[in-house]
């Protein structure tokens, strides 16, 4: 297997960052961002001003106040944060296909088989960066290195703006000095039983049998063991974002029987709609396909003004759509919908865990 190229980006200080970048007589301050004290919320984030005090993401805002009395303090604002996000992820797009969001700001990248294999990851991280604060102005930080986990650990070493490359050289060091608690899976009640069997950092993990690991920590044992000598296999899973949504059958035979054929498009209708509904999608777009008993196919596409979802909304469209296209001396083999141009889940019906 050749070496993976594994890249992870994460903005810095993403929401704070993206009001400071609005509202530039915020820059250089401390900016908390999140839910008002009043109403009991919590930090969403803090510019690295901020953090000086103390305050950090998921602290109770009214305990940020005590500990940066002078901050400003502002509440979300997630459209802006979402529009951030749609430019970075299409930049990491335009790079490969294999790639994986984590949360609004951040993602995995997998370049391993980039057409400029020629190009060092890390070069390729740093025009990413570039671009990223060319097409929205924020910074962001990178890690280079062979698999996920490394990648990770490495882009939050040097933020804010920062490059990291864990390689073969520097793996080892690096992990036998990190916190047990900064190795992924360890938790709060992990850390305090790693520190009840004297385990503080990679290198008292490395110290550890396998056969110890999974008698302490059962199945996460084996993974342990692999992390502490950074080993991860885990391939990035790149998500694909759905643009349509299709349903096409093929006839036992040719058919030229308008009554059977439009009876398949209704049916047809109504499965894509079925999958809309299930995606909580809705499209402005439809195209009807049919391919000829000659085995050529055509297609005809109509855009609408408003986003439809239901069955007969569908079918109403398909059924002009096949009466244009069909020629009733052809027989066809197959007949197709398809529901394009989807639309996203609005704002309203998303819920914070949805976007970080
Ligand atoms: P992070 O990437 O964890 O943090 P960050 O970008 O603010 O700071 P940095 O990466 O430089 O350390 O989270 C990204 C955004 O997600 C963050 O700006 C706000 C939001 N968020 C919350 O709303 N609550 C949280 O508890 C965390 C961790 C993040
Ligand atoms: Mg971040
Ligand atoms: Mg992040």
């Amino acid at each position: 297997m050749t070496e993976r190229r594994i890249i992870h980006i994460d903005m810095d200080y993403f929401f704070a960052q993206v009001e400071m970048r609005d509202n530039p007589k915020l820059k250089g301050k401390p900016v908390i961002v999140g839910g008002k004290a009043s109403n009991r919320g919590v930090v969403s984030t803090a510019s690295y001003e901020a953090r000086k005090y103390g305050v950090h993401s998921a602290m109770p805002t009214a305990q940020a106040h005590k500990l940066c009395p002078n901050g400003y303090y502002l509440s979300p604002r997630f459209e802006a944060y979402r529009t951030a996000s749609d430019q970075i992820m299409k930049i990491f797009k335009s790079y490969t296909d294999i790639v994986e969001p984590l949360s609004l700001d951040e993602a995995y990248l997998d370049i391993t088989h980039l057409v400029r294999a020629d190009l060092a990851a890390s070069q390729i991280a740093q025009y990413i960066r570039r671009d990223i604060f060319e097409q929205t102005g924020l910074t962001s930080s990178a890690g280079v290195s062979y698999n996920k986990f490394l990648a990770k650990l490495a882009s939050g070493m040097n933020k804010p703006n920062g490059l990291t490359v864990i390689d073969y050289d520097n793996v080892h060091k690096i992990l036998m000095g990190l916190d047990i608690g900064d190795f992924p899976g360890v938790g709060k009640a992990s850390k305090e039983k790693m520190h009840e069997h004297d385990i503080y950092n990679g290198q008292d993990l490395f110290n550890q049998s396998e056969r110890e690991l999974i008698r302490l920590f059962g199945k996460r044992g084996h993974g342990l063991y692999n992390k502490a000598r950074g080993i991860d296999y885990n391939p990035v899973k790149s998500t694909r974002i759905r643009k349509s949504v299709g349903t096409e059958r093929t006839f036992a035979m040719d058919m030229n029987d308008d009554d059977q054929i439009l009876q398949k498009l209704w049916e047809l209708s109504n499965k894509t709609a079925e999958r809309l509904a299930k995606l909580q999608k809705s499209g402005k777009t439809v195209t009807v396909k049919i391919k000829t008993f000659k085995f050529e196919s055509l297609s005809k596409q109509r855009s609408l003004r408003d986003p439809i979802r239901n069955e007969t909304d569908i079918y109403n469209i398909a059924y002009s759509l096949y009466t244009e296209l069909k020629d009733a001396d052809i027989p066809i083999r197959l007949v197709g919908v398809t529901v394009g141009s989807l639309e996203k889940a609005t704002f309203e019906n998303m819920t914070i865990y949805d976007y970080i």
